[in-house]
C-alpha cells in the first residue's frame, strides 16, 4: 500500500441521541428502579471537530496510540500497520502471526504494553487458524522493531479449537499491576459460558508472559479452567481500565436487545445465557435457557441498551477537566454507525450522546490521547482514522 495522506476534512458531530431516553433505548440497569440513574442527555452544543487522519485501511479493528503522535492500527484481513502523525500508512509490518480471517474473524486487538517505552512490548490479539475449518481466539505479544515483530510468544490459545465465524471476540486490556486481561467469546454456543471448564464465553486473566496468576479465582480446581476471571459473557469487543479508580469495565454484545456494560469482578458470573435482557434474533423471543433479566448468583449489567449498538472498542476520557467530555466512556457502535459517549458521575453512567451519526459508518475502536483527543476506526473497506477534538468545558 502506498502512503495515504492526512485528509483534513474538518465536519461537524451530529448528536443523534439528543433528547428523550426513549429515543435512545437505553436503560440503567438495576435491580430496583428507585436506585436508577437519571440520564441527563446534553443538546448539540457539545459538537466537536472531526479531522481525518488517514484512510485506505481495510476494517481496521484497533489502533495504539505512540507517545509522538503516532498510530499502530490492525486490518481485520491479517495486516498490522504504522501510521504516522500526518496520517502515512506503511507497508505491512512483517512478523504478525497467521490469522484466519473469514467472517468477523482476524487480526483484532492491539495494545502496547504499559512499559512499552522501554520494552517496545505489544500485544495482539486474533483468530489462529485449525485443523479441518476450526479456528480458535489467540492473543500474543512480541517486540515491535522498526517495522518486524520479533520474539513472538503466544499467551493465550482457545483450546480445542471450534468451528464457526460468530462470538470470537476479542479485546485486551492491562491493569497496570502485571495482569492482562482477554475477552473470549462463547462461539455461538450459548451454554459453554456457564461451564468454567471450557474457554468460551469467558474474560481471561493472565500475567504478562501468559502465566497463571496464583490469586485468579479457579486457580487449583479441577474442574475449571484457571485462566478464567469471570464467566457467562456473550462477545466482548470493549475492554477498559477507568484510570482514575483502576476498575475494569466490559462492552458485550447481547441477542437483540441485550448489548451490555459490565464490571466484571473476580469469579462472578456475568449471567449469560440465563440472564440476558435480549431476545433471540431469529425468533425475536428469550433463548430458552434465559430465565429473565436477573438470576440469583449472577451478576446484572450496570447499563443496558434496549435496542443493540453493536458495542466495539471503548477508551475512557478522564483528567481533562478543560474538556466538555471529561469524565466520559466512548464505545463505537457498529450496527448504530456511531460513537456513544456515557456521562459518568463515579461507576454511574448519568448521560449519553451520540456523535459521528452524520458519517453512516460503523465504529470499530476508540482510544483517547494524552491531550484529550478522541480517535475512532471506521469498519469499512477503506476505514479512516479519525479524531475528534472535544469541545471546550464551559465552567
Ligand atoms: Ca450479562
Amino acid at each position: 500500500m502506498k502512503p495515504r495522506g492526512a485528509g483534513r476534512q474538518g465536519l461537524l458531530l451530529a448528536l443523534l441521541c439528543a433528547g428523550a431516553l426513549p429515543a435512545c433505548g437505553a436503560k440503567q440497569a438495576s435491580s430496583s428502579d428507585a436506585s436508577a440513574a437519571h440520564i441527563e442527555h446534553k443538546d448539540a452544543d457539545q459538537s466537536g471537530a472531526v479531522t481525518t487522519v488517514a484512510h485506505g485501511l481495510e476494517h481496521p479493528w484497533a489502533v495504539a496510540l505512540f507517545d509522538d503522535g503516532s498510530f499502530l492500527v490492525t486490518e481485520r484481513p491479517g495486516r498490522l500497520r504504522r501510521v504516522s502523525a500526518t496520517g502515512a500508512v506503511s507497508a505491512p509490518i512483517a512478523g504478525v502471526p497467521p490469522v484466519w480471517t473469514q467472517g468477523q474473524a482476524g487480526l483484532l486487538d492491539v495494545e502496547l504494553a504499559p512499559d512499552f517505552a522501554r520494552s517496545h512490548r505489544i500485544y495482539l490479539s486474533y483468530i489462529e487458524p485449525g485443523d479441518n475449518g476450526t479456528a480458535g481466539t489467540a492473543a500474543a505479544t512480541a517486540t515491535l522493531e522498526g517495522n518486524r515483530l520479533r520474539d513472538l510468544k503466544v499467551i493465550y490459545r482457545e483450546t480445542p479449537k471450534m468451528s464457526g465465524t460468530a462470538n470470537l471476540g476479542s479485546r485486551v486490556a492491562f491493569d497496570g499491576k502485571g495482569h492482562v486481561f482477554i475477552t473470549q467469546g462463547d462461539r455461538f454456543d450459548r451454554m459453554r459460558a456457564q461451564s468454567l471448564s471450557v474457554a468460551e464465553g469467558k474474560l481471561m486473566r493472565l500475567d504478562m508472559d501468559g502465566g497463571v496468576p496464583a490469586d485468579n479465582p479457579f486457580v487449583g480446581r479441577t474442574d475449571a479452567l484457571p485462566q478464567i476471571w469471570s464467566y457467562g459473557h456473550r462477545n466482548s469487543q470493549g475492554l477498559a481500565i477507568d484510570p482514575r479508580t483502576g476498575t475494569l469495565w466490559e462492552s458485550e454484545h447481547g441477542p437483540r436487545g441485550g448489548d451490555e456494560l459490565n464490571l466484571p469482578e473476580r469469579g462472578k458470573n456475568y449471567g449469560w445465557p440465563i440472564a440476558s435482557n435480549g431476545m433471540d434474533y431469529s425468533t425475536d423471543r428469550p433463548y430458552p435457557e434465559t430465565v429473565g433479566t436477573h438470576a440469583p448468583g449472577m451478576e446484572s449489567p450496570v447499563y443496558v441498551w434496549k435496542k443493540s449498538p453493536g458495542l466495539s472498542g471503548m477508551a475512557f476520557l478522564v483528567g481533562h477537566s478543560q474538556s466538555a467530555w471529561n469524565n466520559s466512556l466512548f464505545l463505537g457502535a457498529l450496527a448504530d454507525h456511531n460513537l456513544i459517549r456515557l456521562s459518568l458521575d463515579g461507576n454511574r453512567i448519568v448521560g449519553e450522546e451520540r456523535l459521528l451519526g452524520d458519517l453512516g459508518a460503523r465504529i470499530r475502536d476508540v482510544r483517547v490521547g494524552t491531550d484529550g483527543s478522541v480517535y475512532v476506526l471506521t469498519d469499512e473497506d477503506d476505514g479512516r482514522l479519525l479524531r475528534l477534538q472535544a469541545p471546550a468545558a464551559t465552567h
